[in-house]
């Protein structure tokens, strides 16, 4: 899977590129990230790319020459990549569309800052909009990388020793409850069952309490 992320703060990547599961992806070449500052494509001697919103009110707006160029070059090498704007007016990112993205060959994102961007752009360059959830942030990038993120997991050969938790959503489940050493702390004992070296019977115990943990914390997830 091949990442182009268009953004002003292209060193916010380095949170992922430089460590844990995805930084592993990339060493072993099954994922690529690049990303390009979408200021090199400004045409003033500042490097600006925003300016003040028709209409008026406060804020600045990502102006539309510099982000089509910017896509222009991408598709020069990806002609075949996928463009999405990171944006709260986006399609919720679920699991379910991330096991569809994670089917792409390139994916291109763009990352909004200020007030967004020219609407223009969206109506002409973008294939599609995705957006992490309901709240306010400054910027794409981390919603960014959170897609990267999901969609690396899900990638033949990305995972090494970790699972992918893929199943228990994929189920509408929580994950179960998790114990580790010692047996006994300040009290508090790990459940007989994880200790009966009985795999049948501890299968379907976690089964039970992903469905308990399910219906008290998120009984939203159930009635999908
Ligand atoms: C109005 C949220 C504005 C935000 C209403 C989820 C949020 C990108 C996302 C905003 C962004 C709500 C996302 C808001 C995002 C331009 C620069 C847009 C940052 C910007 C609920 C600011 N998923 N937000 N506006 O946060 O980019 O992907």
């Amino acid at each position: 899977m091949k990442f182009d992320i268009i953004t002003l703060f292209p060193e916010m990547f380095s949170a992922i590129k430089e460590e844990g599961v995805i930084a592993r992806a990339m060493k072993k070449s099954l994922i690529s990230i690049k990303t390009w500052q979408l200021r090199d494509f400004s045409s003033n001697k500042y490097k600006n790319v925003d300016e003040k919103p028709y209409g008026g009110g406060a804020g600045m707006v990502i102006q539309v020459k510099p982000i089509r160029d910017c896509i222009s070059k991408i598709k020069q090498s990806s002609p075949n990549t996928r463009v999405i704007y990171l944006s709260p007016q986006g399609k919720k990112l679920e699991q379910k569309l991330v096991e569809e993205l994670a089917t792409l060959e390139s994916i291109t994102m763009l990352c909004g800052r200020y007030e967004g961007i020219d609407e223009r752009v969206i109506e002409n360059d973008i294939d599609f909009e995705i957006s992490i959830g309901d709240y306010v942030i400054s910027g794409g990038e981390l919603a960014a990388m959170v897609v990267i993120d999901a969609i690396s997991r899900r990638l033949p050969g990305v995972l090494g020793n970790e699972v992918s938790l893929k199943d228990s959503f994929t189920d509408n489940l929580l994950d179960c409850p998790h114990y580790t050493r010692p047996e006994v702390i300040d009290g508090q004992t790990v459940p007989e069952v994880l200790l009966s070296g009985n795999q049948a019977k501890i299968n379907a115990w976690r089964k039970e309490q992903s469905i308990k943990k399910t219906k008290q914390k998120r009984p939203d997830l159930l009635v999908k």
